[in-house]
């Protein structure tokens, strides 16, 4: 094992599901999942269906997943298939981050997690992989709003390696690369030596670190762990080539639903969910396409990761 788990408070209410329970006892590679992207990223039906697709790309690859989303008041670590469809279905469900998820808990509320508030959960489950479509960072026009996502704090905290398509193009990517060079995270690009951009292949920055192998990858997160530094890894794992929109295509696009966001004056939580939704409908569907293709192409990756993980 490459983290060591300490002992769970006694009060901590982690449920896992008959396949992770069984993955555990077994000593079998996990992936974990949020549901976050499910509920607030992913229109229906096209959510589920994305959900139950990712679960099967990781178990095709050898490990197993692990969604997770709090329900009545429990850290639900895999959700089976009616859970699941119930999340997906849900409106008004809460979008849990660090600073809601003890308080969501207490109260016995249901929520999805976010990239931060899923770190934490998997961390607490012993699990050490995580992936999804793209992290949150520094939005445009931070050095006002200063909107900065938990995500970039929590993988500075958290020993958690998520793979990602790099983080959402509609954030300032520069920024958000400052930051997390700022906060000691290592950010890992695959097979190439620029940055991604989550839909697009290149965002036009080179990635602080590259590593193509998954055993390296996994080799990378134990040295952090016996350095004695907290935090994790962010893999920067770009979409497939026959998926991915031209950045050049997509930057007016961008610019326009953050225009929209400004003159809708939308703020905090539902600023990433607002311009991903408008993307959706100013690329008639297109954005979605390609999100549904790197979160694949993610989950893929990281059971590679966790596989070589256990193998170490
Ligand atoms: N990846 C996607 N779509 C998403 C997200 C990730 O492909 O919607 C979610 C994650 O849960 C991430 C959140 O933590 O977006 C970022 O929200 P914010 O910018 O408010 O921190
Ligand atoms: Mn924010």
């Amino acid at each position: 094992m490459m983290t060591q788990r300490a002992p769970l408070p006694l009060s901590l209410p982690l449920r896992f599901s008959p396949a992770v329970a069984a993955a555990r006892a077994a000593g079998a590679p996990i992936v974990a999942l949020e549901s976050t992207i499910i509920t607030h990223g992913m229109p229906w039906p096209q959510n589920i269906a994305t959900a139950e697709a990712v679960e099967a790309a990781v178990a095709a690859a050898g490990a197993v997943p692990a969604t997770i989303a709090v329900l009545d008041g429990e850290i639900h670590i895999g959700l089976d298939k009616a859970r699941l469809a119930a999340l997906g279905q849900a409106r008004n469900v809460a979008k849990l981050s660090r600073a809601d998820l003890a308080a969501c808990l207490a109260q016995g509320g249901t929520g999805a997690t976010t990239v931060a508030a899923t770190m934490i959960c998997a961390a607490q489950a012993g699990i050490a992989v995580f992936a999804t479509g793209g992290i949150g960072g520094v939005h445009r026009g931070a050095e006002d709003s200063f909107d900065i996502s938990a995500d970039l704090h929590e993988l500075a905290q958290t020993p958690v390696t998520v793979v990602a398509a790099g983080a959402k193009a509609i954030l300032d990517l520069a920024k958000t690369l400052e930051v997390l060079e700022t906060l000691g995270v290592p950010v890992i690009a695959v097979g190439q030596d620029g940055f991604c951009a989550f839909w697009s292949r290149e965002s036009g920055l080179a990635a602080p670190l590259r590593m193509d192998d998954p055993k390296t990858i996994a080799a990378a997160h134990r040295m952090r762990a016996a350095l004695g530094l907290p935090g994790g890894q962010l893999v920067a794992n770009p979409i497939p080539a026959e998926d991915e929109i031209a950045a050049a295509e997509l930057a007016p696009l961008i610019a326009q639903a953050q225009a929209d966001a400004d003159a809708a004056g939308i703020t905090g939580k539902a600023v990433t969910p607002f311009l991903l939704d408008r993307l959706y409908h100013l690329t008639q569907g297109r954005s979605l396409a390609a999100n549904i293709a790197l979160v694949l192409n993610n989950a893929r990756l990281g059971a590679a990761i966790a596989v070589a993980m256990r193998d170490a």
